[in-house]
C-alpha cells in the first residue's frame, strides 16, 4: 500500500495536517510515538495562548488571522469550546519596545486593542500591581485555547474520516528513493507519496541539520479565591520583566490561575530527558519573582505539569521542503508560541500535501535564514 501521505509526528500541527488532508480526500498515515494528546509534546498542559497583535513580526499575522477561523470552523463541527477569548493583556516597561510595536501591530492588521497605563489596569482589574514605569496593551478578542482537547478532536475526526493511525510506535528513519518515501519504524515499513515531519522537539533523531534546541518547560496552577476566574472578568496575560524575564499566565478551571515562564528552561538532548514537574528544585518557584511584583498574595503553588519547546535559532518557525523536488515537508521550531497557529499550519501541509502552492505561505519561515550560521 503507498499512502498519499505519511505525518510524522501527529502532535499539534501533525494532528491537524492529519485531519485536514483526510477531509481532503487524501489517503494519510498519522505516526506518533505516542498516543496524542499526551505529556511528551509541547501540546501538553492544558491550554494555551492565542493572540491576534503580534510582536513577533507581522510574517505571523495571515497564520493568526486564518488559524482564528480555523479554530472557530473546529469548534463548530465537533460541538467543543475549544477558545476562550477572555482578552491578553500585555504587561511590558515603558522603555520596551513590545508596547508599541503591538499596537504599531493592531493599526496594521486591524486587530482591537486597548492601550492602558498602569493606573488604568490596576483600577480595572484591582488583583494587579503595576509599577509606574510598566504599561500594557489589552488584545480584546484573545485568550486561551484547550490545547490537549483540540488535538484528541483533530485526531477523531481523522480517524472518523478513514486515516490510517499509528500511535505508540516510534520512527527510525525515513529514507527517499526512487519517488516514495519509505519511513522504518518499529511497526515495520510504510510508503508514500509524500511526507510531512512534524516532530516538534524531537525531529533532530530523523533530520540531525534541522537546528532544533529542545527545552523543557514548567507550568504551574495556583488556587485563587475567585479573584482570577473568567466571572471576575480576569484576563489572560503576559508580562516581560525589566531582568528580561517573561510570563504568561491565565484563568484556569475551579478558580484556578495558570502562570509559566516563557523564557528559560533545561535543554534537552533526548525525550526521556523531560523530567516529570517537581523533579527541578526550581519548578514550583521559577514564578515567583512575578507572582510577589504583580500578583502578590497569591497561595500556594497547586501543582505543576512539564511540557517541551521546540526552540529554533531565532524563535521563528521552521517550514521547508526535505528535498529539491518538493515532495517534503517539516515545521518545526514553533518555540513555544506556536501551537495558536497550529491550525493554519495544520492546513498549509494539506495544501503542500494535495499539491498545490505554498511556496509564499512558508517563504519567511525557510531555513536558508540560517545558511550563513550552518
Ligand atoms: O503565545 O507567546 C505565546 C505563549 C507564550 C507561552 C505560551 N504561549
Amino acid at each position: 500500500m503507498i499512502y498519499d501521505v505519511i505525518i510524522v509526528g501527529s502532535g499539534s500541527v501533525g494532528a491537524a495536517a492529519g485531519c485536514y488532508a483526510t477531509i481532503n480526500n487524501l489517503n494519510v498515515l498519522m505516526i506518533d510515538a505516542h498516543h496524542p494528546p499526551h505529556h511528551h509534546g509541547s501540546h501538553h498542559g492544558k491550554t494555551r495562548l492565542i493572540r491576534y497583535a503580534y510582536a513577533e513580526g507581522d510574517q505571523y499575522l495571515p497564520l493568526l488571522q486564518r488559524s482564528k477561523v480555523l479554530w472557530e470552523a473546529l469548534e463548530k463541527t465537533t460541538g467543543t469550546s475549544l477558545l476562550t477569548p477572555c482578552g491578553v493583556l500585555s504587561l511590558a516597561p515603558v522603555d520596551s519596545p513590545l508596547i508599541p510595536t503591538l499596537i504599531e501591530c493592531a493599526k496594521t492588521w486591524s486587530v482591537d486593542v486597548e492601550p492602558l497605563s498602569a493606573s488604568e489596569i490596576m483600577q480595572r482589574w484591582a488583583t494587579f500591581v503595576v509599577p509606574e514605569n510598566y504599561h500594557g496593551v489589552l488584545d480584546k478578542n484573545a485568550g486561551y485555547l484547550y490545547s490537549e482537547k483540540a488535538v484528541e478532536q483533530w485526531i477523531r475526526l481523522a480517524q472518523e474520516q478513514g486515516c490510517a493511525q499509528l500511535f505508540n510506535c516510534s520512527v527510525n528513519e525515513i529514507s527517499h528513493y526512487d519517488d516514495l518515501y519509505r519511513v522504518s519504524t518499529a511497526d515495520g515499513e510504510y510508503t508514500a507519496r509524500k511526507i510531512i515531519v512534524t516532530a516538534g522537539s524531537w525531529v533532530k533523531k530523523l533530520h540531525p541539520n534541522i537546528p532544533i534546541s529542545p527545552v523543557r518547560k514548567v507550568m504551574t496552577w495556583f488556587q485563587s479565591d475567585g479573584r482570577f476566574s473568567q466571572h471576575a472578568n480576569f484576563p489572560a496575560f503576559t508580562a516581560q520583566l525589566t531582568d528580561g524575564s517573561q510570563y504568561y499566565g491565565f484563568p484556569a478551571e475551579d478558580d484556578q490561575l495558570k502562570v509559566a515562564r516563557h523564557d528559560g528552561g533545561q535543554p534537552l538532548n533526548d525525550a526521556a530527558e523531560c523530567l516529570p514537574f517537581g523533579q527541578y528544585p526550581t519548578d514550583g518557584s521559577e514564578c515567583f519573582s512575578f507572582l510577589k511584583q504583580f500578583l502578590p498574595g497569591q497561595s500556594a503553588c497547586l501543582y505543576g505539569l512539564a511540557c517541551s519547546y521546540d526552540n529554533s535559532p531565532d524563535g521563528h518557525f521552521i517550514i521547508d521542503y526535505l528535498d529539491n523536488d518538493k515532495t517534503g515537508l517539516i515545521i518545526s521550531g514553533l518555540s513555544g508560541h506556536g501551537f495558536k497557529c497550529a491550525p493554519a499550519l495544520g492546513e498549509i501541509a494539506s495544501q503542500f500535501a494535495l499539491g498545490n502552492e505554498v511556496d509564499t505561505v512558508i517563504e519567511p519561515f525557510r531555513l536558508k535564514r540560517f545558511e550563513k550560521n550552518c
